[in-house]
């Protein structure tokens, strides 16, 4: 069963803002975040502009290419930021604004995730970076074709599995304790679609 649909697991909300209602977790969903000219006109920019890399993981002996591209930015007065990474662009900035205009919470960097096409996607994991924090609180943009975003709990397996449609222009907020205890992934999809981009915004403080 998926949970989506279910109103039941809102709290409150309206047709633009709706709060999940489910354990250990603070989920907030906004469908429009920006408008749909807003949203254009930041996914052609974003696409084109970005200084996307490929990324390459260590799993067990073998170094496996991510099926995605990234990239990162970052406040160069952040302690331990790499000097050499771009700097904002105006369009990001922007757009980190309105998150924080939303959320109330000010977030110095950003990880910007580009899959091209129905290949690419990320597997199911948390984000519990040390430099994270414990507990991130991550605001989740997306542009381009709708994203589908799963959830699971990784203890309480009768809690049946969220999956929530990120539409261009919408944001997602994941907060409380949602990266200790639930796990998030972007399947792959055999289905023929245009570019997604993500930016998950983020507080990292190279301290702890
Ligand atoms: O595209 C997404 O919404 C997921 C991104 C993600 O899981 C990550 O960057 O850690």
């Amino acid at each position: 069963m998926l949970l989506f649909n279910d109103t039941e697991i809102f709290t409150s909300g309206n047709r633009e803002k709706k709060v999940f209602d489910l354990p250990d977790t603070e989920l907030i969903l906004c469908d429009t975040l920006f408008t749909k000219e807003e949203a254009d006109l930041y996914y052609n920019v974003l696409l084109n502009d970005t200084a996307w890399r490929e990324y390459e993981m260590e799993i067990y002996d073998k170094t496996l290419k991510v099926p995605r591209m990234i990239s990162w930015y970052e406040d160069k007065s952040n302690v331990g930021a790499e000097l050499d990474r771009p700097d904002w662009t105006p369009e990001l900035l922007q757009i980190k604004e309105r998150v924080e205009a939303a959320t109330q919470v000010k977030f110095n960097s950003v990880l910007l995730n580009l899959y091209r096409n129905g290949n690419d996607g990320v597997s199911w994991h948390s984000d519990r970076e040390q430099n994270f924090g414990k507990d991130a609180i991550i605001a989740s943009v997306s542009f381009g074709e709708t994203r589908m975003f799963k959830l699971r709990h990784k203890f309480k397996k009768e809690i049946p599995q969220l999956e929530i449609p990120l539409h261009h222009g919408s944001y997602l907020l994941m907060g409380g304790t949602t990266q200790s205890f639930w796990q998030h992934q972007v399947p792959k999809t055999t289905k023929d679609i245009l570019p997604r981009i993500n930016l998950t915004f983020r507080i990292v403080d190279r301290k702890l």
